[in-house]
This record gives C-alpha cells, structure tokens and sequence, in this order.
C-alpha cells in the first residue's frame, strides 16, 4: 500500500492512553495527543531553565556551559536555583520529557496494533538516565552524585567517577556492557551488510531471497539465527548493553566503595589456591 494512503487509513481516533479525543489529533505529519503535549511542556521548560542557568554562568561557550547538581552538603535536599535547584527542576522536566515521549510511542503503538518493542527498548534508556540522577544518588545519599548537564563536565564526572574506582574496566558489570556494545555492532554489521548485499544486486541480477540470506551464513559459519531472529537478538543485545551500563555505575559506590581491581580479591582468596601447587 502507498504510504499516502495506508496514513490515510490508519489515522484514526482511538488508541489514547488519557484525555479521550481531546488531543487526538496531528499537526502536520507529528501524532499530537496528550503525551505530545506534556512533551513539549516538559522540552520547552527545561531548555529555557538550561538557558537561564547559562545566562547566570560565567561563559556563553557551548562546550562548557554546565548546569551543575547541588554540593554534596544539601544531601537529599532542595538547593537554591543557582546552587544546584536548577539541575533539580532540570532532571524532572527531562524525565517528564522522556516519560511523556515513550507513552506517546505507546498510544501511537495502540492505534496501529503493534507491539510495544519500540517504547520499551526507549524505557531502557529512561532507565539508565533515571540510575545515574536519581537511584544512585538516592541510594548514596545526596543529589550531588548526579552527573552536571554540560558537554565537557559531563565527560569530566565520568572520567573523575571512573578513577575514584581507580580502574573502572575492572567493573564486572562495565565488563558485560562493554561486551554487549561490541555485539551489538558485530550483529549489525553483519544484518546490515547481508541485507544490503542481497538487496543491492549486481546490474543484470534479481534481489535475492531470505534463502540466500540462510544459506550465506549456515556456508560461512553453519548456522543462521533467521531473518526475525536476528531482529530479536539485536534488540536483546542493544538492551543488555544498555541494562549492565546502569548496573555497573549503580554498583559502584552503594555496593562498592574501593578501587575494582580489588573486588576480585574474592577470586584471589578462593581456598583452594592455597592448595596449589597440588600434593605440596
Ligand atoms: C542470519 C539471518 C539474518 C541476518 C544475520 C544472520 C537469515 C537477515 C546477520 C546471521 C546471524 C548469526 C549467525 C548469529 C550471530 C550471533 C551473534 C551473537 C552476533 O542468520 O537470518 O537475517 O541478518
């Protein structure tokens, strides 16, 4: 069906989550309804709270404009504006932002039948935003160990946050991620080229066939996942990558307080090395 009219026919009422008819409606070719318009809210006040707390900085220079968390002495507390309350009043319009964002995909899905695949893949990555300003400091104790808003401040916190746990690439978790992410791109590499080789055939030649796309890998490494296989798999591998990043930085500090390195002291402490070497 030409995409003209399949909107056509799938641009219906129904499908909302909240608010009935009322914001059932597209601007153009933008769903609207009531998440689209808590979206804008949410977008709109925190950018104009980034660009006031920018015009009470000390400089207009993109990189380093940062809006910073409170110190480490309100604790849980609400900080004046300048001192931190803005990075607060910043984090809830981003997660309402976010929030509102992944239930308009929601009732977007709703009206075409789908899956929810789309919203919950997002939902991982609320969550590991949510980990970094708002468990993590909660379960430590003080908003100051929420990152700053700001280009270069926020590599800075990482690269500081890392070296406080001395040699971060020890983290087991950040082991896992780390290994999920280059999975991820091995899969992709792999889907997105078999795709385009067989879609993209020589002059001459017809586009070939999802038994094409079998027999490639199953002569190559003798077995194939499957055309919706691999969608599922890429899908579970982006989102373990995602998952392990939160657990790895929510681990380090409320669950491990000195350097890495030293957690696999566990490893090192097994008894049964001190049976080595065997028959002493
Ligand atoms: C596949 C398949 C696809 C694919 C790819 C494979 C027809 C279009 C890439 C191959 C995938 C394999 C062998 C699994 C690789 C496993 C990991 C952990 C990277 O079989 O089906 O569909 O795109």
């Amino acid at each position: 069906m030409a995409m003209l009219s399949f909107e056509r026919k799938y641009r219906v009422r129904g499908g909302t989550l909240i608010g009935g008819d009322l914001f059932d409606f597209w601007m153009g070719p933008f769903y609207v309804g009531f998440f689209g318009i808590t979206t804008a809210f949410f977008a709109f006040v925190g950018i104009a709270l980034i660009l006031w707390g920018a015009a009470n900085g000390p400089t207009w220079n993109l990189w380093q404009i940062s809006i910073a968390p409170p110190d480490l002495s309100y604790g849980l507390g609400l900080a004046p504006l300048l001192e931190g309350g803005l990075w607060q009043l910043i984090t809830v319009c981003a997660l309402g932002a976010f929030v509102s964002w992944a239930l308009r995909e929601v009732e977007i899905c709703r009206k075409l039948g789908m899956g929810y695949h789309v919203p919950v893949a997002f939902g991982f990555a609320i969550f590991a935003y949510f980990t970094l300003v708002v468990i993590r400091p909660v379960l430590m104790g003080a908003w100051g160990h929420g990152f700053p808003y700001g280009i270069y401040s926020h590599l800075d916190w990482v690269s500081n946050v890392g070296y406080q746990y001395l040699h971060f690439h020890y983290n087991p978790a950040h082991m896992l991620a780390i290994s999920f992410f280059f999975t991820t791109a091995l899969a992709l590499s792999m889907h997105g080229g078999l795709i385009l080789s067989m879609t993209n055939p020589a002059k001459g030649e017809t586009v070939k066939t999802p038994d094409h796309e079998n027999t490639f890998f199953r002569d190559a490494v003798g077995y194939s996942i499957g055309s919706l296989g691999i969608h599922r798999l890429g899908l579970y591998l982006a989102l373990a990558a995602v998952f392990f990043s939160a657990v790895c930085i929510v681990i380090s500090g409320p669950f491990w307080t000195r350097g890495w390195p030293e957690w696999w002291s566990w490893w090192l402490n097994m008894p049964i090395w001190s049976q080595w070497p065997l028959g002493r």
